[in-house]
């Protein structure tokens, strides 16, 4: 199983580098990766598991994270109706609302050690195209923490980190489009 000592943390390059397309269909390895990783979110996220193996509850995750440069995600957000579970091959944003959103308690990251506050503008709706598991191609519209998660992870996927995205005059400034404005 993943722990934290399979997370990559700042300052490793990787974190930068814009991964790889996965060849379609994808390998058994790409396939069982990729399980792995969804895995994870679910052991981060059962008390007893996270205690015991001192995992950081994380609803999402990204291949470059624990090492692997190429473009591959997992999202799993239990909600009270159903549950957000995602595996998925190279994710791409086909559209999204002009109407943007944020976190009011800003994001974090399994990669980063340390707090950074301030609000991190998401769009608050998105269309994705993707992969399943199986190679299947498959289109997500997501609102909502799922959607926000899933732009955290494509920009993993970009080498892109949460904290780019915070006003540096003023972490705390209303982002743009959001409907508070
Ligand atoms: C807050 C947390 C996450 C996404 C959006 C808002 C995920 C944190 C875990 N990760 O570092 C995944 O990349
Ligand atoms: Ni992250």
């Amino acid at each position: 199983m993943l722990t934290m000592d399979d997370i990559v943390r700042e300052g490793n390059p990787i974190l930068r580098a814009v991964a790889q397309e996965v060849v379609m269909p994808p390998t058994h390895e790409e396939k069982e990766t990729l399980k792995k990783m969804r895995e994870f979110l679910i052991n981060s996220q059962d008390d007893e598991i996270a205690e015991k193996y001192k995992l950081r509850a994380g609803i999402g995750l990204a291949a470059p994270q624990i090492g692997i440069s190429k473009r591959m995600i997992a999202v799993y957000i239990p909600e009270e109706d159903k549950i957000h579970d995602y595996t998925l091959f190279n994710p791409k944003i086909i559209s999204h609302s002009v109407e943007n959103t944020y976190l009011e308690g800003g994001e974090g990251c399994l990669s980063v050690d340390r707090e950074v506050p301030g609000y991190v503008p998401r769009h608050a709706r998105v269309k994705v195209k993707a992969y399943n598991i199986d190679g299947k191609e498959i289109t997500l519209k997501l609102k909502g923490l799922p959607a926000i998660a899933i732009q955290h992870e494509i920009d993993h996927l970009d080498g892109i980190m949460f904290y780019d995205h915070i006003n540096k005059e003023n972490p705390f400034a209303i982002p743009d489009h959001c409907p508070t404005n």
